[in-house]
């Protein structure tokens, strides 16, 4: 990258990772944004005030892609914006963030995909790792840009990697050594446009694996059996939850065991694992599979999942005020990782959703409801295309309101003893906040507030 002109596009996480990145192999970097609000004074501060750097905001101009070397694109730039045919046109490489980290790393990669669970499946991962060698990164879509870290890797360096659709669009030659593929359902249709687009690009994780790298699939899930003729070379390792597998990981009576070639090995009590509903059980399972083909004991994965207690954001618990248990499931940024937080809930629920609109269906999410939901409160972009919904399906217990504020409020009043409140939107937070984040933040301070 020695003296290469780059131009990073998106000062968000990735692209601020990526800059000094570049930065530190003596690139010649712009850092790009549509927004021209931007604290320039902060970044420039934060590269170190390096001569070969410079921020342009505003209209991406012709002049300032003049002698650009390579193009490296934040995930959330979507690659048919407009201004990105500027950039193909003059035929610039256009690289990922992730592409760039790869091409800088020497560790070996677990990577993790699919559209609900990655980042429970990517912590776990991580946290198994890191029982065994210090020399661990959890980077990715988890929101540690890999790019932040690649070059502080060497061999031995143990990297579980959250990788998201978004990202692997714009990859070209990165190659994980195990990958995962943990399950396929509708999202992002605003930015693939198609779903056999969407769940085509996740498949790009196993694009450049060879016959010595694992990719580890959900053989319960038809979206994936029905797309692993997309599987070039790299070797098949199926989990599920319903069925022993011959080959592959599964649950044998009370056992979680890994099959190969007629051999049983088994990994540990199913009964020991700490995390809730099948949906869980299928990313301890996915884990369990990717661990042990990147090599670790069977001693040490079952010694970590028997301590691991989730991630935050994910159907976690706040607090329990007057008999009523409040839970923030603010990663809940779909139909259907919204369909598992309430099958998860026990008791009569007062749900709070809605948010920013990826054109989602949401018909399924409300049929999941199954007479346990009392009252849903909506807020967001999505607030009334949800109510449209609710009505067709012939629920109506809706409050409309305008902020998650007045949506906790109007739960605590309303909500008797034993009951849930639950924050699942079935929406990303891009409409109101400016991520699921800082809306889980704000629901837990509002709860705690109370
Ligand atoms: N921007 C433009 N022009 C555009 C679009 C965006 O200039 O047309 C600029 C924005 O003004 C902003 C910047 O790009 O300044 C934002 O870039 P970004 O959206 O890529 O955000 P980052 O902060 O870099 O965060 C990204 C991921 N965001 C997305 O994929 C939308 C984070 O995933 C990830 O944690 C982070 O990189 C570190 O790797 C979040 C996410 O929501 C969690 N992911 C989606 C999901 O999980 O469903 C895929």
């Amino acid at each position: 990258m020695k003296d290469k002109k780059v131009i990073v596009i998106g000062a968000g996480k990735s692209g601020l990772a990526s800059s000094g990145l570049l930065l530190r192999q003596d690139a010649y970097v712009t850092l790009y944004d549509g927004k021209t609000d931007l604290n320039t004074e902060e970044i420039y501060a934060e590269m170190n005030h390096n001569p070969r750097f410079k921020i342009s905001l505003g209209e991406l101009t012709d002049e300032i892609l003049e002698g650009i070397d390579i193009c490296v694109i934040s995930p959330g730039v979507p690659t048919d914006a407009g201004f990105m045919d500027k950039v193909g046109n003059k035929g610039i490489p256009i690289w990922g963030e992730i592409e760039l980290a790869y091409y800088l790393n020497k560790g070996r990669i677990a990577a993790i995909t699919g559209t609900n669970g990655k980042t429970t499946t990517t912590t776990l991962v991580g946290e198994i790792f890191k029982e065994r060698q210090d020399d661990t990164l959890v980077v990715g879509n988890i929101g540690l840009p890999f790019t932040r870290l690649a070059d502080s890797t060497d061999e031995d360096t143990l990297i579980a990697l959250e990788v998201s659709s978004f990202q692997l669009e714009t990859i070209h030659t990165f190659k994980p050594h195990v990958a995962a593929i943990l399950n396929l359902t509708p999202d992002h249709l605003n930015r693939h446009h198609t779903l056999d687009n969407y769940y085509n690009t996740k498949f790009r994780i196993t694009e450049n694996q060879t016959e010595d790298d694992y990719i580890v699939l959900n053989y319960d899930d038809p979206e994936i059996r029905s797309r692993e003729g997309l599987v070039k070379k790299a070797r098949k390792i199926y989990f599920s939850r319903k069925e022993v597998l011959k080959d592959g990981v599964s649950v044998d009576g009370y056992d979680i065991i890994v099959s190969e070639n007629g051999e049983k090995t088994r990994i540990m009590d199913v009964r020991a694992i700490n995390i809730l509903g099948d949906h869980n059980l299928e990313n301890v399972l996915a884990a369990v599979a990717v661990t042990y083909y990147m090599g670790i004991p069977a001693d040490t994965i079952e010694r970590v999942v028997g301590q691991f207690n989730g991630v935050e954001h994910r159907i976690e618990f706040v607090r329990e005020l007057d008999g009523v248990r409040y839970y923030n499931d603010s990663k809940g940024t779909n139909p259907d990782a919204a369909i598992k937080a309430i099958k998860a809930m026990q008791s009569s629920t007062l749900l709070i959703g809605g948010g920013y609109d990826k054109q989602s269906e949401y018909d399924e999410w409300i049929e999941s409801f199954d007479g346990k939901v009392r009252y849903l409160v909506l807020l967001g972009e999505t607030a009334s295309a949800i109510e449209a919904c609710c009505k067709r399906h012939g629920f109506n217990q809706i409050v409309m309101v305008d902020s998650l504020e007045d949506a906790v409020k109007f739960c605590h009043e309303n909500a008797i003893q034993g009951e849930n409140v639950l924050l699942s939107p079935a929406c990303a937070s891009w409409d109101m906040f400016p991520n699921f984040e800082v809306r889980g933040e704000m629901f837990k301070k509002y709860v705690n507030e109370l």
